[in-house]
């Protein structure tokens, strides 16, 4: 993943450190969180005092993870989280690509005398570390950190614990491999973590079997009720008020995965989200295949994103917000008609 002698640096480095920071981004993924507890279990194990700072909450489906009593989250635990931060001398970034994506934190980060790493796989990254390892075709930071171990950290580490946290990196990431994974060496990367006795079927369970009650009638309502499918336009929209929010007891993450329930859909390639805020609709909008959902993102709401992935504000009442997302349909109908 690196030549040697960016490996010959690296370790020069962690042999000088006493402590180290892995910092991941802000409202923090699965990919985020395994792939930042795996790397401080393993160089803990390599005698380093290795912790990791979180901007803010953790999911609820993560806390199990092992390794978990190695973080700390900013938002709640502001001093511990400054002082991991002040008191390193290597901070690695994991899984981001901007300074920006960990919110309070970056104030602290740029301020931090310490040798900075990144290990990240977005598009584009600023720079912002003294050696970025950027692997933007890779599915997840998860399989980095696994090559990362494996070839430039000294010694056998890796273990069933850190193996556990890599897999749930990996399966997070790519929708447990149904995209961002067609490529032999990600199969062979978790037929290796497989060899450590890692009990794959538990682990799905516990990422995906993990909603609450009202989570899981919340998206039944949005089902039976919410989504509006208008296949002139392949496209499928759900929108939320917080009225209704309110009623299945709305807690924060629950409408996480909302926006892609549609495409299960026949025909379904253009989908969006509608979720009304205290003083605003927030929008997300996703797409399979070329058309870009940052441009209606961009040209209507105030926002942006990636091809597929985008998302927007609208200042106006939910009822005009979703009159106007219809209205603007024919001017993309070009894009989203029949391949
Ligand atoms: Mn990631």
């Amino acid at each position: 993943m690196v030549d040697e002698g960016v490996s010959r640096t690296i370790r020069g480095w962690i042999k000088a450190a006493k402590r180290v920071a892995v910092l991941t981004h802000t409202n923090p993924d699965g990919d985020a969180i395994g792939s930042s507890l795996a790397l401080a279990l393993a160089l803990g194990k390599m005698g380093l005092d290795a912790q990791v700072v979180i901007p803010d909450g953790l999911p609820d489906f993560l806390r199990w993870l092992p390794g978990i009593e190695l973080s700390t989250t900013f938002a709640y635990k502001r001093d511990k989280a400054i002082e991991i931060i002040d008191g390193a001398d290597l901070i690695f970034c994991l899984d981001f690509n901007d300074p920006k994506r960990v919110n309070g934190v970056e104030e602290f980060l740029q301020k931090s005398s310490a040798r900075k790493i990144l290990i990240d796989h977005h598009q584009e990254p600023l720079k912002f570390t003294d050696i970025a390892i950027s692997e933007t075709w890779r599915g997840s930071v998860g399989e980095m950190i696994y090559l990362f171990i494996n070839e430039v950290l000294e010694g056998e580490v890796m273990d069933k614990d850190i193996a556990s946290c890599l897999y749930v990196a990996i399966i997070t990431d790519t929708g447990n491999f149904s995209y961002a994974s067609s490529y032999p060496e990600i199969f062979h990367i978790v037929g290796d973590l497989m060899k450590y006795g890692i009990e794959k079927d538990s682990i799905y369970a516990s990422v995906y079997d993990a909603f609450s009650e009202d989570r899981m009638r919340l998206q039944g309502y949005c089902m039976q009720e919410k989504m509006v499918v208008l296949p002139e336009y392949h496209t499928a929209y759900i929108s939320l008020t917080e009225e209704e929010l309110k009623k299945f007891n709305h807690r924060k993450g629950d409408t996480e995965g909302f926006v892609n329930i549609p495409f299960s859909v026949k025909g379904v390639k253009f989908t969006a989200l509608f979720v009304e805020k205290k003083d605003l609709i927030r929008a997300s909008f996703r797409s399979r295949g070329l058309f870009p959902v940052n441009r209606v993102a961009s040209e209507h709401y105030h926002g942006g994103g990636h091809i597929n992935a985008a998302g927007g504000d609208s200042f106006l009442s939910m009822k005009e917000t979703l009159a106007g997302f219809e209205a603007l349909l024919p001017g993309y109908a070009n894009m989203l008609k029949d391949d």
